[in-house]
C-alpha cells in the first residue's frame, strides 16, 4: 500500500495520546458516536486547508453518510503490539503457493505485462510480485468502505496542528473527491482499514496523483482492471520512487572479513545509504556476490549501478547491497520488510533462488500451507476462535501461546518449523 501508516507514526500517536492530547481519541476504546459526528463537522470546516480544492458542502454531502468503523482503531492497536520476525514474514509471503500463482499471472497476461514493462521500465516480475503481496493477486482487496475508513482514521489520528493539513485529513478529503468526481464506483469503493483500495492498494490521495489507464479505455480503474492497477503501480515506482530500469533491487553478498565486525548488530538492521558507490567499487573493496548454492562469486552488476549495504538483522544473517530501486519500493510502502518481500518474490518469479544465506534461527518460518495445517490442528485441540486461513492473526497467536505453555516450551507467541513439530507430535 503506498504511503501506509508506519509503525513509527503509530508509536508517535500512542505517545501523543498518552500525553493527554485533548483532540485525539484514546485508542483503548471505540470513539463515541457524538464525538465522531463532531469530528466530521470539524473536518468540513477545515476543507480550505485541502491540497486540492474541496468545498465544505461537498465534503459534508458524502461524509455525513460515513460511519465510524472501529476496525480502524483495532488494527492500529494490533500493528503496535504484535512484533514479527523477518524469517516468518518472508516464509509466508514468498511461499511456493504465491510463486506458482504469480507465475500463472505472468503466463496469462504476458503480452500486457511486457507492454507495461516496456512503457515504464519496471520488470513485470516486480509488478506481479507487488500485486501478489498487496492483494494475493486480486481477491484480497479489503472490505472496509473507504469513506468510513479514511474519515475514522482522520478522527482517530487528527492533525497535530489543526490549522495545517496532514496526511490523514488529506486522505479523507481525497476519498470524498474521488466519489464527487466519479473516479470510483461507490459499490466497490472498499479496502483496508488504512484506506488503501484496489488491486495494488492505493490510498485515495495517491490514486488522485498517480493512477493511470493501463488497458486503453481512457479510465484508471484499479479495482476492476488488473492492467490499470499494474500500470499505476509501475507509474508510482517511476514517478515517486525514481525507478532505475537496469538496476536489480538487491544483490545478495558476502561481507569481507575485515568489515564483518561492524555488522554484528545483535539482530538489528543496518542500512548504510551514505556509503552508496558503484558495484564495481564494492567488488574492488572485496565484496562478493552469492550464487544460488551459497558460494561466493565475483560481484558484477549490469549497468554498474550505485549500491549500498542493507543487512536486515545484521551478521550472522543474509547481507545485501541494494540499489535506488530498494528505495523506490520503500516509497510505495515504507517498510524494509515489505521491500524485501516484493523483491524476493520477484526474484523467485523470475526463476531465482530467493534468499540463499540462512537466517540466524534454528526455527525457520512457516509457509501459509503449514500455518493452515497448524491452525487446523489448533482447532482440533479446541481453540474455537482459530480459523485455518493461513494468516498468523491474534487468535492464532493466543492459541500458540497457550499451547506452548501446556507443552512446557519457553513462553512465546510464535511457531516455526521446529516448534510446530514439537507442538504437534504429542
Ligand atoms: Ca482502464
Amino acid at each position: 500500500m503506498p504511503r501506509s501508516l508506519t509503525l513509527r507514526w503509530l508509536l508517535a500517536a500512542a505517545t501523543v495520546l498518552a500525553a493527554g492530547c485533548s483532540r485525539a481519541a484514546p485508542l483503548d476504546q471505540p470513539m463515541p458516536p457524538e464525538q465522531f459526528q463532531a469530528c466530521v463537522q470539524s473536518l468540513a470546516s477545515q476543507t480550505n486547508t485541502a491540497q486540492r480544492p474541496l468545498r465544505s458542502e461537498d465534503f459534508l454531502r458524502y461524509a455525513s453518510t460515513a460511519q465510524y468503523d472501529d476496525r480502524v482503531r483495532q488494527s492500529m492497536l494490533v500493528q503496535v503490539t504484535e512484533p514479527t520476525f523477518w524469517w516468518d514474514d518472508l516464509a509466508a509471503t514468498t511461499d511456493d503457493q504465491r510463486v506458482e500463482e504469480g507465475r500463472a499471472v505472468l503466463a496469462r497476461e504476458r503480452e500486457a505485462l511486457q507492454r507495461i514493462e516496456a512503457q515504464f521500465g519496471v520488470p513485470k516480475e516486480i509488478i506481479v510480485a507487488l500485486y501478489g503481496i498487496e492483494t494475493n493477486y486480486g481477491p484480497a482487496l479489503g472490505r472496509i468502505p473507504i469513506l468510513d475508513a479514511t474519515i475514522s482514521l482522520a478522527c482517530l489520528r487528527p492533525c497535530p496542528d489543526p490549522a495545517k493539513t496532514c496526511s490523514s485529513r488529506e486522505r479523507a478529503y481525497a476519498a470524498v473527491r474521488l466519489l464527487r468526481d466519479n473516479k470510483v464506483k461507490p459499490e466497490t469503493y472498499r479496502g483496508s482499514w488504512a484506506g488503501a483500495f484496489g488491486r495494488t492498494q492505493f490510498v485515495p490521495d495517491t490514486f488522485e496523483q498517480i493512477a493511470v489507464d493501463g488497458d486503453g479505455d481512457g479510465v484508471a480503474d484499479i479495482v476492476g482492471s488488473e492492467r490499470d492497477a499494474w500500470a499505476s503501480t509501475a507509474n508510482h515506482l517511476v514517478k515517486r520512487g525514481g525507478w532505475i530500469t537496469t538496476a536489480p533491487v538487491y544483490v545478495e553478498v558476502v561481507v569481507p572479513p575485515a568489515e564483518r565486525a561492524q555488522f554484528a548488530t545483535g539482530g538489528n538492521a543496518t542500512r548504510q545509504r551514505d556509503r552508496a558507490q558503484k558495484a564495481s567499487a564494492w567488488a574492488a573493496a572485496g565484496w562478493q556476490a552469492v550464487d544460488a548454492a551459497g558460494k561466493p562469486v565475483p560481484l558484477q552488476v549490469n549497468g554498474d549501478p550505485e549500491l549500498f549495504p542493507f543487512l536486515p538483522v545484521g551478521l550472522p544473517g543474509p547481507a545485501f547491497l541494494v540499489s535506488r530501486n530498494f528505495l523506490s519500493i520503500f516509497r510505495y510502502n515504507n517498510s524494509e520488510k515489505y521491500v524485501m518481500e516484493v523483491a524476493v518474490l520477484a526474484n523467485k518469479l523470475a526463476g531465482g533462488p530467493g534468499i540463499v544465506t540462512p537466517w540466524p534461527t534454528d526455527d525457520p518460518g512457516l509457509s501459509r500451507a503449514q500455518v493452515r495445517e497448524l491452525q487446523s490442528w489448533l482447532v482440533q485441540q479446541g481453540y474455537g476462535k482459530v480459523t485455518a486461513d493461513g494468516v498468523m492473526g491474534r487468535n492464532t497467536r493466543d492459541a500458540i501461546e497457550a499451547e506452548r505453555a501446556k507443552k512446557g516450551l519457553p513462553p512465546g507467541r510464535r511457531v516455526g518449523q521446529r516448534t510446530m513439530r514439537l507442538l504437534m507430535q504429542s
